[in-house]
């Protein structure tokens, strides 16, 4: 197996929970992190509770690993106390340990919220500025941001996969443009753990969709090659789905979708 040990936070997560039975294919032991419970280890398991917001736990989260697959932390938009605590805080901390531990690469769950004010008529690429959608997407460009210093400054090795919609379905039209099957997300992960060089990279996570927002051009080296498709769910979305280009739902207009709706709100 290409590593000995890896380490996945927020393995309790949705997406933690449907990648667990995967990941075996990577390292004789994964250690499956999270505040949450996670139940009891499995073969080649090893299981740690551990608060992103807290230094000292994550230091000793990451001891002894070989790479990180990083998806702990909040992972919708609310206020931004618990976003810093485990997003901002956390992802400091993390990057802090693995220096100290001298951990060479981390793939991190970003997220397609970092671009969420492009529109949804705009083609994104890894060279454009981000354009967050709120606190959650702010706080995945400050991920973005501080493992490209960790590169830059220490050489450690990050690949940023910019999720869209991964879950089982698509069920409306930006679901079409965003989804990511399971299957290639397992795929994407491969190509970033086990891609030689990889420096700092930020990609995109989603399936082979017919019109997809973002352009990959950038980190075409990974050798990343969906085999999946939304054009699956096409026919019972468009046969539920009438206005969705109507130019005053502000959740059509942007790519950021119903994130929009969550953002501060002032009240007079
Ligand atoms: P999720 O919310 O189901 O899982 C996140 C996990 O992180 C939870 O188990 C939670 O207990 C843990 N967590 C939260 N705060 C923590 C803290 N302070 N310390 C330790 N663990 C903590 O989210 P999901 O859907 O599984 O997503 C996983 C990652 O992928 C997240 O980082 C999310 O932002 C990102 N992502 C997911 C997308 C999707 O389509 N599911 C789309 C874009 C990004
Ligand atoms: C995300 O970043 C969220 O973690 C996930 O729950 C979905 O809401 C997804 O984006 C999305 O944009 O649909």
């Amino acid at each position: 197996k290409p590593f000995k040990r890896i380490l996945m936070t927020g393995a309790a997560g949705g997406l933690g929970q449907r990648l667990r039975p995967h990941l075996g294919q990577f390292a004789d032991i994964v250690r499956l992190a999270d505040i949450a419970d996670l139940g009891p280890a499995g073969p080649g398991e090893e299981t740690v509770r551990c608060d992103l917001a807290e230094r000292d736990q994550v230091l000793a989260m990451c001891e002894g690993v070989d790479a990180i697959l990083h998806f702990g932390g909040v992972s919708t938009e609310v206020e931004f106390a618990p976003i810093m605590q485990a997003n901002i805080l956390g992802m400091a901390n993390l990057y802090e340990a693995v220096h100290k531990l001298g951990i060479r690469r981390v793939v991190f769950a970003s997220s397609n919220h970092t671009m969420g004010m492009y529109k949804t008529t705009d083609t994104v690429d890894a060279t454009m500025p981000p354009r967050a959608d709120g606190y959650y997407g702010l706080s995945k460009v400050f991920g973005e941001s501080l493992s490209r210093y960790y590169w830059d400054r220490f050489g450690i090795e990050t690949v940023c996969i910019r999720i869209g919609y991964c879950f089982p379905e698509a069920t409306n039209h930006r679901q079409l443009a965003t989804w990511l099957s399971l299957d290639d997300l397992v795929q994407l992960l491969r190509r970033s753990l086990l891609t030689p060089r990889v420096g700092h990279t930020v990609t995109f996570g989603i399936s082979d969709n017919d019109g997809k927002w973002w352009d990959a051009r950038h980190s075409r080296f990974l050798g990343y090659a969906p085999k999946d498709s939304s054009a699956q769910f096409a026919d019972q979305v468009y046969a539920g789905q009438v206005d969705w280009r109507d130019p005053d739902d502000i959740t059509l207009v942007y790519q950021g979708g119903v994130f929009l709706n969550n953002g501060p709100k002032y009240k007079p």
